[in-house]
Protein backbone atom coordinates (compact mmCIF):
# COMPACT_ATOMS: atom_id res chain seq x y z
CA UNK A 1 0.00 0.00 0.00
CA UNK A 2 2.93 2.51 1.02
CA UNK A 3 4.04 1.52 -2.58
CA UNK A 4 1.50 2.25 -4.36
CA UNK A 5 0.78 5.61 -2.64
CA UNK A 6 4.39 6.34 -3.50
CA UNK A 7 3.73 6.10 -7.39
CA UNK A 8 0.67 7.29 -6.64
CA UNK A 9 1.82 10.68 -5.74
CA UNK A 10 4.70 10.48 -7.67
CA UNK A 11 3.99 9.57 -11.26
CA UNK A 12 1.66 11.48 -13.38
CA UNK A 13 0.52 8.72 -15.88
CA UNK A 14 0.14 6.37 -12.74
CA UNK A 15 -2.30 8.59 -11.02
CA UNK A 16 -4.35 9.25 -14.16
CA UNK A 17 -5.23 5.75 -14.58
CA UNK A 18 -7.07 6.33 -10.99
CA UNK A 19 -8.95 9.62 -12.04
CA UNK A 20 -12.42 8.22 -13.08
CA UNK A 21 -12.57 6.18 -10.21
CA UNK A 22 -11.64 8.89 -7.69
CA UNK A 23 -14.27 11.25 -9.67
CA UNK A 24 -16.94 8.15 -9.32
CA UNK A 25 -16.09 8.16 -5.78
CA UNK A 26 -16.74 11.91 -5.09
CA UNK A 27 -19.73 11.95 -6.66
CA UNK A 28 -20.70 9.10 -5.01
CA UNK A 29 -19.85 10.77 -1.47
CA UNK A 30 -22.07 13.54 -2.54
CA UNK A 31 -24.98 11.41 -3.90
CA UNK A 32 -25.46 10.01 -0.55
CA UNK A 33 -24.40 12.71 1.79
CA UNK A 34 -27.19 13.31 4.83
CA UNK A 35 -29.52 10.47 2.62
CA UNK A 36 -30.60 6.88 3.16
CA UNK A 37 -29.88 5.66 0.14
CA UNK A 38 -28.16 2.56 -1.75
CA UNK A 39 -25.14 4.65 -2.70
CA UNK A 40 -24.38 4.82 1.22
CA UNK A 41 -24.44 0.91 1.13
CA UNK A 42 -22.44 1.02 -2.02
CA UNK A 43 -19.73 3.23 -0.32
CA UNK A 44 -19.66 1.04 2.30
CA UNK A 45 -19.00 -2.01 0.39
CA UNK A 46 -16.58 -0.01 -1.86
CA UNK A 47 -14.77 0.84 1.13
CA UNK A 48 -14.67 -2.78 2.14
CA UNK A 49 -13.42 -4.26 -1.24
CA UNK A 50 -10.63 -1.43 -1.14
CA UNK A 51 -9.86 -2.66 2.69
CA UNK A 52 -9.61 -6.69 1.11
CA UNK A 53 -7.33 -5.13 -1.50
CA UNK A 54 -5.03 -3.47 0.89
CA UNK A 55 -5.10 -6.57 3.24
CA UNK A 56 -4.19 -9.21 0.44
CA UNK A 57 -1.52 -7.16 -1.26
CA UNK A 58 0.48 -6.03 1.92
CA UNK A 59 3.04 -8.60 2.71
CA UNK A 60 2.66 -10.63 6.23
CA UNK A 61 5.00 -8.73 8.58
CA UNK A 62 4.02 -5.47 7.66
CA UNK A 63 0.47 -6.02 7.25
CA UNK A 64 -1.37 -4.27 9.72
CA UNK A 65 -5.03 -6.47 9.20
CA UNK A 66 -8.53 -3.92 8.98
CA UNK A 67 -10.55 -5.66 11.86
CA UNK A 68 -13.59 -6.06 11.34
CA UNK A 69 -15.03 -3.41 14.20
CA UNK A 70 -12.67 -0.99 13.11
CA UNK A 71 -13.91 -1.43 9.78
CA UNK A 72 -17.84 -0.90 10.68
CA UNK A 73 -16.09 2.30 12.76
CA UNK A 74 -14.88 3.48 9.76
CA UNK A 75 -17.45 3.80 7.44
CA UNK A 76 -19.94 4.95 9.59
CA UNK A 77 -23.75 4.49 10.17
CA UNK A 78 -25.23 3.44 7.23
CA UNK A 79 -29.06 3.90 6.78
CA UNK A 80 -30.04 2.49 3.21
CA UNK A 81 -32.68 0.84 0.91
CA UNK A 82 -30.84 -1.65 -1.14
CA UNK A 83 -32.09 -1.91 -4.76
CA UNK A 84 -32.08 -5.50 -5.08
CA UNK A 85 -34.34 -7.35 -7.62
CA UNK A 86 -37.57 -8.84 -5.80
CA UNK A 87 -36.61 -12.12 -6.91
CA UNK A 88 -33.10 -11.64 -4.77
CA UNK A 89 -34.97 -10.38 -2.00
CA UNK A 90 -37.17 -12.97 -1.58
CA UNK A 91 -34.09 -15.83 -2.06
CA UNK A 92 -32.31 -14.08 1.35
CA UNK A 93 -35.42 -13.73 3.28
CA UNK A 94 -36.34 -17.16 2.54
CA UNK A 95 -33.07 -18.23 3.70
CA UNK A 96 -33.24 -16.12 6.72
CA UNK A 97 -36.20 -18.22 7.34
CA UNK A 98 -34.14 -21.39 6.94
CA UNK A 99 -31.19 -20.37 8.54
CA UNK A 100 -33.68 -19.30 11.65
CA UNK A 101 -33.71 -22.71 12.14
CA UNK A 102 -37.32 -22.97 13.27
CA UNK A 103 -39.74 -24.88 11.49
CA UNK A 104 -42.56 -22.67 12.29
CA UNK A 105 -41.03 -19.97 10.93
CA UNK A 106 -40.43 -21.47 7.92
CA UNK A 107 -43.80 -23.44 7.40
CA UNK A 108 -45.67 -19.82 8.32
CA UNK A 109 -43.42 -18.13 5.54
CA UNK A 110 -46.81 -18.71 3.08
CA UNK A 111 -48.46 -16.47 5.12
CA UNK A 112 -46.03 -13.69 4.84
CA UNK A 113 -46.10 -13.61 0.94
CA UNK A 114 -47.08 -10.53 -0.94
CA UNK A 115 -47.43 -8.71 2.54
CA UNK A 116 -45.39 -6.01 3.85
CA UNK A 117 -44.55 -7.59 7.25
CA UNK A 118 -41.70 -6.02 9.29
CA UNK A 119 -38.68 -8.48 9.65
CA UNK A 120 -36.49 -7.67 12.24
CA UNK A 121 -32.72 -9.22 12.52
CA UNK A 122 -31.16 -9.36 15.93
CA UNK A 123 -28.86 -11.01 17.73
CA UNK A 124 -29.53 -14.49 18.95
CA UNK A 125 -27.91 -16.05 22.13
CA UNK A 126 -24.69 -17.26 21.68
CA UNK A 127 -25.35 -19.63 23.84
CA UNK A 128 -27.60 -21.51 21.65
CA UNK A 129 -25.46 -21.11 18.54
CA UNK A 130 -24.35 -24.89 18.15
CA UNK A 131 -28.45 -25.64 18.62
CA UNK A 132 -29.29 -23.75 16.06
CA UNK A 133 -32.07 -22.36 18.40
CA UNK A 134 -32.94 -18.98 17.67
CA UNK A 135 -35.38 -18.32 20.82
CA UNK A 136 -33.23 -16.82 23.07
CA UNK A 137 -32.38 -13.12 22.92
CA UNK A 138 -28.95 -12.65 22.22
CA UNK A 139 -26.95 -9.68 24.92
CA UNK A 140 -27.58 -6.85 21.96
CA UNK A 141 -29.13 -3.87 23.82
CA UNK A 142 -29.85 -2.41 20.45
CA UNK A 143 -31.53 -5.02 19.29
CA UNK A 144 -33.61 -5.18 22.41
CA UNK A 145 -34.54 -1.90 22.03
CA UNK A 146 -36.34 -2.23 18.22
CA UNK A 147 -38.11 -5.25 19.60
CA UNK A 148 -39.06 -3.47 22.36
CA UNK A 149 -40.66 -0.97 20.85
CA UNK A 150 -42.38 -3.14 17.85
CA UNK A 151 -43.94 -4.51 21.09
CA UNK A 152 -44.82 -1.61 22.62
CA UNK A 153 -46.75 -0.31 19.89
CA UNK A 154 -48.54 -3.90 18.54
CA UNK A 155 -46.88 -3.26 14.91
CA UNK A 156 -46.96 -7.09 13.72
CA UNK A 157 -43.44 -8.82 12.82
CA UNK A 158 -41.17 -11.38 12.60
CA UNK A 159 -38.13 -11.47 14.28
CA UNK A 160 -34.99 -13.56 12.54
CA UNK A 161 -31.95 -14.09 15.54
CA UNK A 162 -28.92 -14.92 13.69
CA UNK A 163 -24.78 -14.32 14.79
CA UNK A 164 -23.62 -10.42 14.09
CA UNK A 165 -20.19 -9.45 13.26
CA UNK A 166 -18.24 -12.28 12.37
CA UNK A 167 -20.45 -14.61 13.35
CA UNK A 168 -23.54 -13.76 10.93
CA UNK A 169 -24.06 -16.03 8.55
CA UNK A 170 -22.81 -15.41 4.82
CA UNK A 171 -26.17 -14.73 3.26
CA UNK A 172 -27.08 -11.94 5.98
CA UNK A 173 -23.84 -10.50 4.83
CA UNK A 174 -26.14 -9.22 1.59
CA UNK A 175 -28.57 -7.84 3.64
CA UNK A 176 -25.71 -5.83 6.11
CA UNK A 177 -21.65 -5.84 4.75
CA UNK A 178 -20.59 -6.09 8.35
CA UNK A 179 -23.15 -8.10 9.41
CA UNK A 180 -24.53 -5.77 12.50
CA UNK A 181 -27.48 -6.16 14.08
CA UNK A 182 -30.59 -4.77 13.87
CA UNK A 183 -31.17 -4.40 10.45
CA UNK A 184 -35.03 -4.14 9.39
CA UNK A 185 -36.46 -5.10 5.99
CA UNK A 186 -39.94 -3.85 5.43
CA UNK A 187 -41.32 -4.05 1.85
CA UNK A 188 -38.51 -2.47 -0.30
CA UNK A 189 -36.57 -0.52 2.40
CA UNK A 190 -33.81 -2.55 4.84
CA UNK A 191 -32.73 -0.20 7.50
CA UNK A 192 -30.25 -0.12 9.87
CA UNK A 193 -29.69 0.93 13.39
CA UNK A 194 -32.04 0.93 15.64
CA UNK A 195 -32.40 4.79 15.87
CA UNK A 196 -33.11 4.40 12.42
CA UNK A 197 -35.11 1.85 12.50
CA UNK A 198 -37.39 3.52 15.39
CA UNK A 199 -37.86 6.56 13.07
CA UNK A 200 -38.48 4.43 9.89
CA UNK A 201 -41.20 2.57 11.96
CA UNK A 202 -42.67 6.40 13.10
CA UNK A 203 -42.78 7.21 9.53
CA UNK A 204 -44.71 4.18 7.83
CA UNK A 205 -46.69 3.06 10.91
CA UNK A 206 -47.77 6.54 12.75
CA UNK A 207 -51.37 4.58 14.11
CA UNK A 208 -49.97 2.21 15.97
CA UNK A 209 -46.66 4.16 17.00
CA UNK A 210 -49.14 6.53 18.93
CA UNK A 211 -49.47 3.86 22.04
CA UNK A 212 -46.25 5.26 22.96
CA UNK A 213 -46.21 8.36 25.16
CA UNK A 214 -44.15 11.02 24.19
CA UNK A 215 -41.40 11.32 27.19
CA UNK A 216 -41.34 13.78 29.68
CA UNK A 217 -37.53 14.86 30.22
CA UNK A 218 -36.78 17.35 32.78
CA UNK A 219 -35.55 20.60 31.35
CA UNK A 220 -32.24 20.61 29.91
CA UNK A 221 -31.70 17.03 30.14
CA UNK A 222 -30.70 15.05 26.98
CA UNK A 223 -31.37 11.26 25.92
CA UNK A 224 -27.81 11.21 25.69
CA UNK A 225 -27.08 13.07 29.50
CA UNK A 226 -28.99 9.72 30.50
CA UNK A 227 -27.34 7.39 28.54
CA UNK A 228 -23.83 8.36 28.99
CA UNK A 229 -23.13 5.69 31.72
CA UNK A 230 -23.24 2.81 29.26
CA UNK A 231 -19.82 4.26 27.75
CA UNK A 232 -18.51 4.85 30.61
CA UNK A 233 -19.22 1.27 31.53
CA UNK A 234 -17.82 -0.06 28.43
CA UNK A 235 -14.87 1.50 28.37
CA UNK A 236 -14.00 0.32 31.69
CA UNK A 237 -15.25 -3.26 31.04
CA UNK A 238 -12.31 -2.46 28.27
CA UNK A 239 -10.15 -0.93 30.51
CA UNK A 240 -9.40 2.21 29.40
CA UNK A 241 -7.61 4.19 31.85
CA UNK A 242 -9.16 6.35 34.55
CA UNK A 243 -12.65 4.27 34.16
CA UNK A 244 -13.95 2.90 37.10
CA UNK A 245 -16.66 2.04 39.19
CA UNK A 246 -16.57 5.64 40.17
CA UNK A 247 -17.04 6.90 36.63
CA UNK A 248 -20.09 4.66 35.90
CA UNK A 249 -22.01 6.37 39.01
CA UNK A 250 -21.16 9.43 38.08
CA UNK A 251 -22.74 9.37 34.84
CA UNK A 252 -25.68 7.21 36.59
CA UNK A 253 -26.56 10.58 38.34
CA UNK A 254 -27.58 12.00 35.45
CA UNK A 255 -30.57 9.70 35.41
CA UNK A 256 -31.21 9.59 38.93
CA UNK A 257 -31.48 12.86 38.82
CA UNK A 258 -33.37 13.34 35.74
CA UNK A 259 -35.86 10.73 37.47
CA UNK A 260 -36.59 12.64 40.46
CA UNK A 261 -36.83 15.41 38.36
CA UNK A 262 -39.47 14.52 35.64
CA UNK A 263 -42.32 16.70 35.56
CA UNK A 264 -44.69 13.80 35.03
CA UNK A 265 -43.23 12.10 38.47
CA UNK A 266 -47.04 11.52 39.94
CA UNK A 267 -48.37 9.73 36.64
CA UNK A 268 -45.74 6.35 36.95
CA UNK A 269 -42.41 5.08 37.31
CA UNK A 270 -40.98 5.68 33.35
CA UNK A 271 -40.02 9.18 31.22
CA UNK A 272 -43.43 7.81 29.23
CA UNK A 273 -45.24 8.15 32.52
CA UNK A 274 -47.35 4.98 33.43
CA UNK A 275 -46.29 3.59 29.75
CA UNK A 276 -42.48 3.63 27.92
CA UNK A 277 -41.42 5.92 25.83
CA UNK A 278 -38.76 6.36 23.20
CA UNK A 279 -36.32 7.10 25.93
CA UNK A 280 -37.22 4.60 28.76
CA UNK A 281 -36.90 1.61 25.20
CA UNK A 282 -33.61 3.17 24.68
CA UNK A 283 -31.98 3.20 27.79
CA UNK A 284 -33.39 0.06 30.12
CA UNK A 285 -32.16 -2.47 28.24
CA UNK A 286 -28.44 -0.50 28.64
CA UNK A 287 -29.06 -0.14 32.32
CA UNK A 288 -30.51 -4.06 32.45
CA UNK A 289 -27.04 -5.41 31.02
CA UNK A 290 -25.17 -2.62 33.15
CA UNK A 291 -26.56 -4.31 36.50
CA UNK A 292 -26.10 -8.05 35.18
CA UNK A 293 -22.43 -7.40 33.95
CA UNK A 294 -21.08 -4.73 36.19
CA UNK A 295 -21.92 -7.31 39.45
CA UNK A 296 -20.89 -10.60 37.63
CA UNK A 297 -17.63 -9.21 36.02
CA UNK A 298 -16.66 -6.40 37.71
CA UNK A 299 -18.19 -6.52 41.43
CA UNK A 300 -20.04 -3.24 40.71
CA UNK A 301 -23.62 -2.87 42.70
CA UNK A 302 -25.41 0.22 41.60
CA UNK A 303 -25.31 2.10 45.18
CA UNK A 304 -28.51 2.17 46.96
CA UNK A 305 -28.45 5.47 46.98
CA UNK A 306 -29.85 6.04 43.16
CA UNK A 307 -33.06 4.97 44.83
CA UNK A 308 -34.77 6.26 41.37
CA UNK A 309 -32.46 4.19 39.42
CA UNK A 310 -33.42 1.16 41.50
CA UNK A 311 -36.98 2.07 41.59
CA UNK A 312 -36.97 2.57 37.06
CA UNK A 313 -34.95 -1.07 36.79
CA UNK A 314 -37.54 -2.83 39.76
CA UNK A 315 -40.79 -1.05 37.31
CA UNK A 316 -39.43 -2.04 34.04
CA UNK A 317 -39.31 -5.37 35.43
CA UNK A 318 -43.02 -5.50 36.00
CA UNK A 319 -43.68 -4.93 32.09
CA UNK A 320 -44.20 -7.93 30.28
CA UNK A 321 -42.67 -7.04 27.16
CA UNK A 322 -39.67 -5.65 29.10
CA UNK A 323 -39.38 -8.99 30.10
CA UNK A 324 -40.26 -10.95 27.19
CA UNK A 325 -37.52 -9.30 25.42
CA UNK A 326 -34.70 -9.68 28.32
CA UNK A 327 -31.68 -12.38 27.61
CA UNK A 328 -30.87 -14.97 30.17
CA UNK A 329 -27.84 -13.82 32.51
CA UNK A 330 -25.41 -16.28 30.68
CA UNK A 331 -26.42 -14.82 27.47
CA UNK A 332 -25.06 -11.60 28.91
CA UNK A 333 -22.48 -12.25 30.36
CA UNK A 334 -21.25 -14.42 27.02
CA UNK A 335 -21.38 -10.83 25.23
CA UNK A 336 -19.96 -8.76 27.83
CA UNK A 337 -16.68 -10.62 28.41
CA UNK A 338 -15.81 -10.55 24.99
CA UNK A 339 -15.89 -6.55 25.55
CA UNK A 340 -13.40 -7.22 28.23
CA UNK A 341 -11.38 -9.60 26.32
CA UNK A 342 -11.12 -8.06 22.87
CA UNK A 343 -8.69 -4.93 24.53
CA UNK A 344 -6.41 -7.71 24.98
CA UNK A 345 -6.26 -9.21 21.32
N1 LIG B 1 -25.81 2.08 16.56
C1 LIG B 1 -26.21 0.74 16.28
C2 LIG B 1 -25.36 -0.20 17.07
C3 LIG B 1 -25.57 -1.64 16.67
C4 LIG B 1 -24.49 -2.55 17.26
O1 LIG B 1 -23.49 -2.08 17.81
N2 LIG B 1 -24.72 -3.86 17.15
C5 LIG B 1 -23.75 -4.82 17.64
C6 LIG B 1 -24.39 -5.84 18.55
S1 LIG B 1 -25.00 -5.09 20.01
C7 LIG B 1 -23.20 -5.61 16.46
O2 LIG B 1 -23.93 -6.07 15.62
N3 LIG B 1 -21.88 -5.75 16.43
C8 LIG B 1 -21.20 -6.57 15.47
C9 LIG B 1 -20.58 -7.75 16.15
O3 LIG B 1 -21.28 -8.44 16.92
O4 LIG B 1 -19.44 -8.01 15.87
C10 LIG B 1 -27.68 0.58 16.62
O5 LIG B 1 -28.20 1.40 17.42
O6 LIG B 1 -28.35 -0.30 16.07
Amino acid sequence: FPDFLHLYRTRGEFRSWFQPLVEDFSRATQAGRGKRNRWCIRLGIIQSTLMDVVDFLDPEPRAEKFHLHRRARLVGPIDNALDLPESIRKLYRDTAELMSGSLSAVTSLSLDKGSDVVRLYVKASENRYSENDPTESGDCPFSQRVMLFLLESGIPHRLISIGSGSKAPSWYLNLHPYGTVPVMEHGNSIVEDSGAIIQYLRENFPEPCRKIPTCSLPRGTTERNLSEFRRAFYYWLRGERGMNAKSVTTQLRWLEDALRKRPNISEGPFFGGSSLCDVDISILPHLHRLSVAGRELKGYEIPEELSAVHGYIKAAKNNENFLSTLPTTSSVLVGYERVMHRKRE
